[in-house]
């Protein structure tokens, strides 16, 4: 992840730091050639009565050239305007990214707060503005408050997770890798066969719960979606499972019916967890897929698929923010081994910082 961004965030800074250093060389020269002026006026009213002179003294200017050019040598001040032109650059960097606009838009105004009309250190420009961008980006992010596989462990059985998201985000197969990193953790899991939509969805978690050696509970195709996880959560109980996942059928978050199926299934079966599957790698459209289904189901959490694949890693710093929502799980391939929980730290490292 953030192969491109890394880079592109990279150039922004050197360039941003460059442009300043330029334009701070340029109004050195403005001050030598203002302070001229200065010099020959002192020379006329030598001529003047001393109490005049000492008048005009008192009126100079505290800072004396030599003080003043030492400032601009050794700190800079970016103005509001110079700040807009320099910041361009980098705006467009996380644009191209997949960073979202009221992201952007954020990390503009804190960096704004720490770069503009703040003295700052010459050659350390670049390491403050990296610092300032490195601090809001983590920033963005939510951490979950609670560790799943403890809290699984502190609640009553079963503990039901339903996951919901858009066509072919990888709902299925997070229902896969989650059931191995439960069963690793000691837990015992049934599956609800909950997509009874999608032609074949049912085998393809037929052929997971047997590779996983785990109970599926289905029905027919076309059945009632909240009955199969309803009759999901019964086996469970009854057999005192830990854990029920609710593999659900992708829908367009702009659909209102499969919406509606959904609010149905999350009333039914009353899940512990609503977890919010998206692809990495559609960016944008993942942040509005998220705030919909929000907004209809109230998600708890995010799992981002497809993590692996994504070079940009816009999604990822945008999404927790926009939603307020954490990302709890990163998908990093197919296999059921391929799911990494969430940390922020390693995500700033792989940005290079
Ligand atoms: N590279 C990569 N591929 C993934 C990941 N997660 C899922 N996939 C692949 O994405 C494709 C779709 O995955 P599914 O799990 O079937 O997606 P789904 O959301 O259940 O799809 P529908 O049920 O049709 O809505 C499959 O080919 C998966 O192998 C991941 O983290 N990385
Ligand atoms: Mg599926």
């Amino acid at each position: 992840m953030f192969k491109f961004l890394k880079n592109k965030i990279k150039d922004a800074v050197k360039n941003i730091s460059k442009n300043v250093e330029e334009k701070e060389q340029e109004e050195t020269t403005e001050i030598i050639k203002e302070e001229k002026p200065i010099k020959e006026e002192k020379t006329i009213i030598e001529k003047e009565t001393k109490e005049k002179i000492e008048k005009i003294i008192e009126e100079k200017p505290k800072k004396s050239l030599a003080s003043k050019i030492k400032e601009k040598i050794t700190t800079k001040r970016i103005s509001e305007k110079e700040f807009e032109e320099l910041f361009w650059e980098l705006e467009l960097a996380l644009l191209e990214n997949n960073v979202a606009v009221e992201v952007i838009e954020k990390i503009k105004q804190e960096l704004k707060v720490d770069l503009v009309d703040n003295p700052l250190e010459k050659n350390k420009i670049e390491d403050i503005i990296e610092n300032s961008l490195k601090e809001t980006i983590k920033d963005l992010f939510k951490e979950p408050d609670f560790n799943l596989i403890e809290k699984i462990k502190e609640s009553e059985k079963p503990y039901v997770i339903l996951l919901l998201g858009v066509n072919g985000s990888g709902k299925t197969t997070t229902v896969a890798k989650l059931t191995k990193l439960l069963q690793t953790n000691k837990l015992s899991v049934t599956l609800a066969a909950a997509d009874t939509f999608r032609a074949a969805a049912i085998d393809q978690i037929q052929s997971w719960a047997d590779k996983l050696d785990v109970k599926l509970i289905k029905h027919d195709y076309g059945a009632d979606a909240a009955a199969v996880a309803f009759d999901a959560v019964k086996h469970a109980k009854a057999k005192k499972i830990d854990v029920v996942l609710i593999d659900t059928a992708g829908r367009m978050h702009s659909n209102i019916n499969l919406r509606d199926e959904l609010k149905k299934i999350v009333r039914i079966a009353k899940p512990d967890l609503k977890i919010f599957v998206g692809e990495s790698i559609t960016g944008n459209d993942c942040i509005e897929q998220a705030t919909t289904f929000n907004e209809a189901v109230e998600i708890d959490g995010i799992i981002l698929s497809k993590a692996d694949i994504d070079e940009k890693g816009g999604t990822a710093i945008s999404i927790s923010h926009v939603t307020d929502k954490p990302i709890l799980y990163l998908g990093t391939g197919q296999e059921l081994k391929d799911i990494e929980k969430f940390n922020v730290s390693k995500l700033i490292e792989n940005l290079g910082w």
